[in-house]
């Protein structure tokens, strides 16, 4: 018999060890690695994939380093620039031409590829949550989640690796960071048992209750079709016509337009998973839980008009704040914790439906548990490789965490995936670096735009034989994803809420009673501010009506700052205020907050080097600010009256009181024609009159108490504290920090109901 004839399949040995060996040498084609058995495989081998003809691709990164632990290799790599291919060139500043001043020539091989990747270097932005930033690091559990669920990175003394991104929804990738808006806040978390991305906000309810919404809600927040403005706002006609007509969306409303819609920091943000999880120990059993993450330098917001402002002088306020605090080594954490509810038929908690994404359970009802800490560690290295190609999904999930029948989670299962194939060009966007599970990966995706991957095997199908039926589902003792048997009520096919949805009042008012008085005032300027940017009086008419159903003192005081007639409140419900909601009334590390000194070149503090230093060794950031640029007392400084703006500080300390700069000139800056006493730069008074309005702590001593004065500010006003000597001062202000704000200078009216009590 010839090598060439082999018709018949080998024949497995009758042990049952596997095929025949060929006594011939065996023809080519054969379509596996080795040949097949006759039976199904049912146990994996490690018999090889690739043929001994076969070879992939040499390893290399993509700038044609071999791959090692030096993450450098993915960088550019060599001294001489290079094409695309490694050639090294010698021009890249001049198109070649027919002589100096002919034309162009089609062969210039450098041009086209150089033009023609540029052509090419954008892809479509996030259809929300398009301006982002984000960081790495690290996810330490404490190891007390064992009780609820299985999950491996959770187990205790498990270090994970994570990639965190926080975002705004509304506005476009080029848009302000402080626009009063919701903020998203993903995290990917690379756990040895496959990818879980838990993707939440920093409210921990949504406009609506039923993914089909979503592309309503969105379409009105966005710009106006017609104009595209307003950017990055939701003080439009379109938003408020949609939020007052679908009146689910009024919960999410009052929670933005509170101070979280303005957070101070991402640092200082709650995060919300939203939707009720159902996790599984490793029993089996099952329980309904709420996600939350726990800022430890506690929830802290701007006021409107820093808000403003910042976008303004420094629309990249969050961006920069994040980058520069782990720069500064202030790492910011957070605390993920877990309200755990019983997994029982109904999903049902208090008379609170837990498929309802517009409705919290109180902590005061169900106490957040925690189970691990988040540390942000390092910046990205590259914005648009990590950060802009960072693809989350609610469907990466692991054993142990599972979805609940949530309308809006499961559309949102569909939604993730969908997106990026458009956004990301394809459907091989996990294969990008940022994207990469950091565990084994085996699955039977093949081909695609932009594959990476260089798969060994003939059989990407199941069942198989010709790559020894591998890969092989995973036992039931191998930890692997399970969907849980969970029972789906009797019901009929029909596009309907239940019942437990409807009521969309009763929590915003709990919401409202939970606020202190000025907080409260905070949410009544919003909505006036928000409602009457909006064109059609209707609008505001119906959106009152709205106010009216949570809140009377609300609704009156919107309606007075609109000019219209508040619409009387039906008798509504008695709440329990929920205390945990306020940001008022607490105490929190000062780490990573701005301090500006003050200071005068012509006569330095002589103790401004080791006050700096006294900052920065409470890990606060100094921010030297000075007429003019240069050093003072062997200290950089930061600012100019004419770089600076008060709302980059979280607190101000006068060493000096600087006299008028040379640009000091009111014709040609409105900073400078401040009013103030002559001796002082007007700039500085102008400075510390927004400090004071904003709330902002003041130290002064020395030459620096006359500057104080000149503003006004007098020892005994609430968070003004002139003292003797730089470290006094320096220690009442962070003291007085710890609150965020001086609370006591807004003047908030007093209202009626509620207040947090804490
Ligand atoms: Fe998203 N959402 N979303 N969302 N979402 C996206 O995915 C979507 C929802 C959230 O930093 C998109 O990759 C639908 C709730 C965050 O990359 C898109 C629905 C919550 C981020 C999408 C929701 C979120 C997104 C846009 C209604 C809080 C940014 C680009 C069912 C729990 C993630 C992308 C990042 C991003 C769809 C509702 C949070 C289009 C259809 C509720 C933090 O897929």
């Amino acid at each position: 018999m010839s090598s060439h004839d082999e018709s018949t399949p080998p024949v497995d040995a009758a042990d049952g060890s596997g095929p025949t060996p060929p006594s011939v040498t065996p023809a080519p084609g054969r379509p596996g690695a080795r040949p097949p058995q006759f039976d199904e495989p049912t146990t994996p081998t490690d018999a090889p994939l690739t043929s001994p003809d076969q070879a992939a691709a040499e390893p290399r990164t993509p700038t044609g380093a071999v791959p090692s632990a030096d993450d450098a290799t993915t960088a550019q790599q060599g001294e001489r620039l290079t094409t695309s291919q490694g050639a090294r060139l010698r021009d890249t500043d001049h198109s070649l031409r027919a002589g100096a001043r002919g034309p162009v020539l089609l062969q210039d091989h450098h041009l086209r590829e150089k033009i023609t990747h540029f052509d090419h270097e954008r892809i479509p932005e996030r259809v929300v949550h398009a301006r982002g930033a984000a960081a790495h690091g690290v996810f330490e559990s404490f190891g007390t989640a064992a009780s609820v669920t299985c999950a491996d990175f959770l187990a205790p003394g498990r270090r994970t690796e994570v990639f965190t991104r926080f975002s705004t929804v509304v506005g476009s990738r080029g848009s302000m960071d402080t626009a009063r808006d919701t903020r998203g806040f993903a995290t990917k978390f690379y756990t040895d048992e496959g990818t879980f991305d838990l993707v939440g906000n920093n409210i921990p309810v949504f406009f609506i209750q039923d993914a089909i919404k979503f592309p309503d809600v969105i379409h009105a927040a966005k710009p106006h079709p017609d104009r595209e403005i307003p950017q990055a706002q939701s003080a439009h006609d379109t938003f408020w016509d949609f939020v007052s007509l679908h009146t689910e969306a009024q919960h999410h409303t009052i929670w933005f337009m509170a101070d979280r819609g303005i957070p101070r920091s991402f640092r200082m943000m709650e995060g919300f998973g939203i939707h009720t999880f159902r996790l599984t120990n490793a029993d089996g059993e099952t329980s309904l839980v709420k996600f939350h993450w726990k800022p430890l330098l506690g929830v802290h917001s701007l006021t409107w008009e820093e808000a403003q402002m910042i976008g303004g002088t420094d629309p990249d306020f969050h961006r920069r704040d994040l980058a520069d605090a782990i720069e500064a080594g202030a790492y910011p954490q957070w605390e993920l914790g877990l309200q755990v509810l019983p997994d029982d038929p109904e999903q049902m908690f208090d008379g609170i439906d837990l498929l309802d994404p517009t409705k919290i359970i109180p902590e005061e009802l169900v106490p957040v548990q925690r189970v691990g800490r988040l540390t942000l560690d390092h910046n990205p290295r590259n914005y648009f490789a990590e950060t802009e190609q960072v693809a989350f999904h609610p469907g990466n999930l692991v054993p142990g965490i599972d979805v609940t029948d949530d309308p809006l989670l499961q559309g949102r299962l569909f939604s993730y995936l969908d997106t990026q194939i458009t956004r990301l060009g394809g459907p091989n966007f996990a294969q990008l670096p940022i994207n990469r599970a950091h565990a084994p990966v085996n699955d039977m995706l093949r081909d695609g735009y932009g594959q990476q991957a260089d798969h060994a095997g003939v059989a990407p199908y199941r069942p198989n034989s010709l790559d020894g039926g591998c890969p092989f589902t995973a036992g039931a003792d191998e930890h692997a994803f399970e969907d849980l048997p969970v029972r789906v009520a009797e019901s009929v096919r029909e596009r309907r809420n239940p019942e437990s949805f409807s009521d969309h009042f009763t929590q915003p008012r709990m919401f409202w009673a939970s606020m202190t008085d000025v907080e409260k005032a905070h949410i009544v300027s919003a909505y006036a501010f928000e409602l009457g940017r909006c064109y059609e009086t209707t609008i505001r008419e119906r959106q009152l009506a709205c106010l009216a159903q949570i809140d009377p003192e609300l609704c009156r005081g919107v309606a007075e700052a609109l000019g219209l007639p508040a619409p009387k409140s039906p008798d509504l419900p008695d709440v329990t205020p929920s205390p945990a909601l306020s940001q008022v009334g607490g105490t929190w590390p000062v780490a990573g907050r701005t301090v500006g000194i003050v200071v005068d070149p012509e006569a330095p503090d002589a103790d401004l080097a080791a006050l700096h230093e006294a900052v920065v060794a409470v890990s606060m950031t100094p921010l030297v600010i000075a007429p003019v640029g240069g050093t003072v007392g062997g200290v950089p400084v930061g600012r100019t009256f004419a770089t600076g703006r008060s709302v980059e500080l979280d607190a101000v300390l006068l060493a000096g009181a600087p006299a008028p700069g040379a640009d000091a000139v009111p014709a040609l800056d409105v900073k400078a024609g401040a009013p103030g006493a002559p001796g002082t730069d007007p700039r500085l008074t102008l400075l510390l009159e927004e400090c004071w309005r904003h709330a902002k702590p003041i130290g002064a001593w020395g030459a620096g108490r006359d500057a104080a004065t000149t503003a006004g500010l007098t020892e005994g006003m609430p968070g003004v504290h002139l003292g003797e000597d730089a470290f006094s001062v320096l220690e009442a202000v962070a003291e007085q920090l710890a609150q965020h704000r001086v609370w006591e200078r807004f003047e908030a009216p007093s209202f009626s109901a509620g207040g947090a009590d804490r």
